[in-house]
């Protein structure tokens, strides 16, 4: 990280008084944590902050403090917009409509454009919350016992728990400085990974139960009725394609989630190499090669022959 950017940003910082902090739409752990990272510790400075996320802060975060802080949309007037974890400002969603450009925009995406007045992006972090603990001193930010379990709850999330292949060493210092000044790891790590609702754990026996396999291609469905029998509330999969992609042998696993409006959500996991972004790029989605995802229109079962059809083609 260019040290000049980091005193730019940093002086930007000090001289802000009513701060916009927002990340981008269907928040992830990392964009969650970071905003609330950033936030309280620019409002323990003794700023105003507005800790904005469009589509709100998912319950699974509760545990946070300053969770309950972050709204849905700002109010005017702010004097400095700052993004987090966020590659694109479109990725933002409304949250930045009616409001000045971008000042700062930090984050890890190796496909960020550089939105931002001051760009902070850093490829080499493993989340966006690993290169906020780096630079938090070079900003002119104090940890406090609420950022600091922020932080290390966005370097969990992002890292599926330090297990994704993008791991360094540096990644896990950073980590063990957070534990060091008070993070607690095993509590941070079970509500960020492990702990579901009795609902979701049911929801996933439907969708194990549906699994089956051809070879190296396992695939699975979870319906509207599942979710209408277990209590679901949400219209994902509970994270289950993650798990069943662990399956040993599956080179490519292939979850499918069936919507209320005539619409099949897709997602593609896969071991071994094979780009599963190829295929969900013939059904308009895409993603990276170890996963990738699609929305289609029409049935479950026509989902199921195009989509069946076309991940065996690609694994010949
Ligand atoms: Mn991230």
């Amino acid at each position: 990280m260019n040290a000049e950017v980091l005193k730019q940003a940093a002086s930007r910082l000090r001289a802000a008084s009513r701060v916009l902090v927002t990340s981008h739409v269907r928040p992830d752990g990392d964009a969650v944590a970071s905003v609330l990272a950033l936030g309280l510790a620019l409002k323990a400075d003794g700023k105003q902050v507005q800790m904005v996320l469009t589509d709100g802060a998912p319950a699974d975060f509760k545990h946070l403090h300053g969770w309950a802080e972050i709204v849905r949309a700002a109010e005017a007037p702010v004097d400095l917009v700052v993004t987090v974890d966020a590659a694109t400002q479109d990725r933002c969603g409304e949250s930045l409509s009616g409001f000045p450009p971008v000042d700062i925009n930090i984050d890890h995406h190796i496909s960020n454009t550089n939105f931002g007045a001051i760009n902070l992006v850093d490829p080499a972090a493993v989340a966006t919350c690993a290169l906020l603990a780096e630079h938090f001193p070079a900003l002119g930010l104090e940890f406090s016992p609420a950022v600091i379990d922020a932080l290390l709850t966005g370097i969990l999330t992002d890292t599926m728990g330090f297990r994704t292949s993008n791991m360094t060493p540096k990644a896990i210092r950073l980590s063990a400085d957070l534990i060091e000044k008070g993070a607690d790891l095993p509590a941070l790590y079970e509500r960020a990974l492990l702990r579901r609702s009795f609902q979701a754990m049911r929801y996933w026996g439907a969708g194990l139960t549906s699994l089956q396999r051809d070879g190296g291609l396992v695939w699975g469905s979870l319906t509207l009725a599942d979710r209408k029998a277990v209590g679901y509330p949400g219209n994902d999969d509970a994270e289950l394609v993650n798990n069943i992609s662990m399956i040993e042998g599956a080179a490519i696993t292939v979850l499918f989630v069936e919507q209320a409006d005539n619409q099949v959500k897709v997602s593609w996991r896969s071991q071994g190499g094979h780009d599963v972004s190829r295929i969900a790029a013939q059904f308009g989605g895409g993603g990276h090669v170890a996963a990738a995802g699609a929305v289609l229109h029409g049935s479950l079962a026509h989902a199921h022959e195009v989509v069946l059809a076309a991940t065996r083609a690609a694994l010949q």
